[in-house]
């Protein structure tokens, strides 16, 4: 599929608005989270895997902000446990809509998928052995992030996992530089200019909130995960899995 490319903030702006997943996104976005977040290719096939080993029979998988459904697809080609659907979930309306059209188009599996356009906080999470936050947990409210983390593990079967990815940030200023930049020189890479980069930057800024790993290891621990791995790491981009 050849990608539209992104260039929403190549030419300056007068006014930065808050980012948010409308049209304009949705019709460049596969081409932005590629250029954007480091190994983004490796991380969805790579939940592809971890679907395939920990999908329970008779169990609901759970792609909340599922965006396009890239993590739902991975997830759909690599089930083979008997009577597993997939639901996932995002309350861009734009996302949902080209996200079914892509759906429609995938051939490659049987296993069951609903698209549901709604809020991933209304979303009841019950039966389930596997629940993704693919880079989603970030754009949530701090002070709800607690309570969604603990109706997940609620949600969950014994044996089942979560996999939480997200942007990170990091307390010391020396580590956060480090990693900052060298995200930046990745954007860079990717044929973002300054520019770009620095709007897009301002732009994000009330809407996406990082938290330090330790932050994310101690709330996972607090809902009651047993135990969590780290298992990816690029720059300030990382992946966990959270066992119940
Ligand atoms: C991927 N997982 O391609 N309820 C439902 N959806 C939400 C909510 C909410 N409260 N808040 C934000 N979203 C995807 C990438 S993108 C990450 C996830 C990024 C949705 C939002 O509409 C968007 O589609 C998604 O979460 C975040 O693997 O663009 O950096």
């Amino acid at each position: 599929m050849s990608k539209t490319p992104d260039t929403l903030y190549a030419a300056p702006l007068n006014e930065l608005i808050d980012f948010q997943f409308d049209e304009r996104v949705v019709a460049v976005f596969p081409d932005m989270i590629q250029r954007s977040v480091p190994g983004y290719g490796m991380l969805i096939s790579t939940i592809g895997l971890l679907a395939a080993r920990y999908a329970q029979a008779g169990s609901h998988c759970y792609d909340l902000g599922c965006s396009l459904g890239a993590v739902s697809l991975a997830m759909r080609q690599r089930i083979t446990q008997a009577n597993c659907d997939i639901i996932a979930v995002d309350n861009s309306p734009a996302m949902i809509k080209r996200g079914r059209e892509l759906f429609a188009g995938d051939k490659n599996s049987t296993v069951p998928m609903t698209m549901l356009c709604a809020d991933l906080q209304s979303v009841i999470i019950e039966n389930a052995s596997i629940v993704v936050l693919n880079f989603t947990l970030q754009f949530i409210p701090l002070h709800e992030r607690l309570t969604l983390i603990e109706r997940i593990y609620q949600g969950l079967k014994p044996g089942g996992i979560l996999i939480l990815s997200e942007k990170i940030a990091f307390a010391e200023p020396e580590r956060q530089n480090f990693h900052v930049e060298l995200h930046h020189d990745f954007k860079r890479a990717n044929g973002y200019s300054d520019l770009e980069i620095s709007q897009k930057r301002t732009a994000l800024e009330n809407v996406m909130i990082p938290e330090s790993l330790a932050d994310h290891q101690e709330r996972l621990h607090a809902a009651g995960f047993a135990a969590s791995e780290l298992w990816f790491q690029c720059f300030n981009f990382v992946s966990l899995v959270a066992f119940k």
